[in-house]
């Protein structure tokens, strides 16, 4: 058994996306994402996935060069190589981003997206050599299913005029009905019983109508309501009291941990994040100050699965809840939540995924939900295999692009339709 990197491949391609609002405007056509594959001398191949925006890959390069001769079962060492790597100074602000909402941006943040990529790859060719699926890799599943929840968003029926792009089949959402039409779709299709709105769209009472409407069409269920930090500490706090009989979380209503933890003394209504709890030096002062009630981890920025694993533990040690924040994502990504999620002890939350939302993967077979559920797999690796040509197929669209489509800009995308439109200062409302 030889587990030495003997190559690496990169493919960034361009994936369908709906026209999904959120408080910076709106997805365009396609996401960039990045699928890595590492072959061992063996010639076993490991994929991994994760963002592929410019700033990502011009990170991936050298990082893959410095990967070839490593062996794949050296997860500690991904640091290390991540380390010797110069982030541009101007692609990391120290601020909470535009274009991602997913908190603060810095150059370490950075680096671990791109290990996350690089961990997920190496598991899976250690588990195929091996013969041992992922979740055993972290240490054993302790569930033979992940429950996820409908990620239910405003949204068009299609992208604005003259721009290129796949149809989708979903309609438009931009009143309760809608939502509660999309809704129904998804507990349809997949089975899902519990439903996060992306909110920080509409004015926050046409917002509470909308959760309301679902409380009415599917009561008792779990809700959740994300404006992406869009709305003040008061507007948080009459948000809370209006819906708080129907809530199982609030999501990031206000921006940053002192905000937060303002509406939390306020209320009883749980407060999650993936806003102000994105790397393990904002931990501290957040839970020190019990801003959040619950953090959605993602392994593509906290630096992989055996991070989101110590974020978990880091978590249940001070009495708050875990579950996972998603992007735009695929089948590998998929899978690899899903391995990480089957081994934490106390996931009591429905965790996040896009996935239904993209029509296309790169996998030979799509992950499916049953009953909202995601099973674990017991195969070797991930799981899952690459569909060559799909993916042959997605690069091309990356490199045929007309418009250079590089970077995920929802602010972008919302002037095609309306050219004032620039990302509202927050709070917004
Ligand atoms: O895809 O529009 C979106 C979401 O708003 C995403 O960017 C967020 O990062 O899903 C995320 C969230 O929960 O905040
Ligand atoms: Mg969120």
């Amino acid at each position: 058994m030889n587990l030495t990197v003997a190559d690496v491949r990169l493919t960034p391609i361009l994936v369908a996306d709906p026209p999904l609002l959120n408080t910076q405007g709106v997805h365009q056509p396609y996401t960039p994402r990045l699928i890595v594959e590492v072959v061992t001398a063996d010639g076993v191949t490991g994929v991994g996935e994760t963002y592929g925006d410019t700033k990502y890959l011009e990170l991936v390069r050298p990082f893959a060069e410095r990967l070839v001769g490593r062996q794949v079962s050296d997860l500690n060492g991904l640091f290390t190589v991540a380390d010797e790597i110069a982030v541009d100074a101007s692609r990391v602000s120290g601020q909470v981003d535009v274009g991602g909402l997913r908190g603060v941006q810095t150059a370490d943040k950075l680096r671990l997206s791109v290990v996350s990529g690089f961990e997920v790859a190496c598991l899976d060719a250690l588990g195929k050599t091996l013969g041992l699926p992922v979740h055993t890799l972290l240490g054993g599943k302790v569930r033979d299913a992940v429950e996820y929840s409908a990620y239910l968003f405003y949204k068009w029926a299609e992208h604005p005029q003259g721009v290129a792009a796949e149809k989708d089949d979903w309609g438009a959402a931009l009143d309760p009905a809608g939502v509660v039409a999309q809704a129904r779709i998804f507990t349809e299709r997949y089975g899902f019983t519990s439903f996060k709105l992306k909110g920080g769209v509409f004015p926050p009472d046409q917002e509470i109508a909308a959760i309301r409407a679902l409380a009415e069409a599917f009561p008792g269920h779990p809700l959740r309501l994300d404006p992406n930090g869009a709305w003040s500490v008061e507007t948080s706090l009459r948000v809370a009291e209006e819906l708080g009989d129907v809530l199982e979380y609030l999501e990031d209503p206000a921006l940053g941990t002192p905000a937060m933890a303002e509406v939390a003394r306020a209320t009883h209504v749980p407060l999650a994040t993936n806003m102000c709890v994105t790397t393990f030096a904002e931990i501290k002062e957040a839970f020190t100050r019990d801003a959040v009630q619950v953090v959605l981890s993602d392994h593509h920025y906290w630096g992989g699965l055996r991070n989101t694993q110590q974020l978990a533990a880091l978590c249940r040690t001070f009495g708050v809840g875990v579950s996972m924040h998603s992007n735009t994502h695929l089948g590998i990504s998929l899978a690899a939540m899903t391995h990480v999620a089957a081994t934490v002890p106390d996931l009591h939350h429905a965790c996040d995924s896009h996935y239904p939302w993209q029509s296309e993967d790169v996998l030979t077979e799509r992950l499916t939900f049953e009953g909202g559920r995601v099973a674990v797999s017991d195969a070797p690796g991930l799981g899952v295999e690459l569909d060559r040509d799909r993916l042959a197929f997605l690069h091309r669209r990356w490199l045929e692009d007309d418009g250079r489509l590089r970077d995920r800009d929802d602010e972008a995308a919302m002037r095609v339709a309306d050219p004032e439109w620039v990302t509202p200062s927050v709070p917004r409302w």
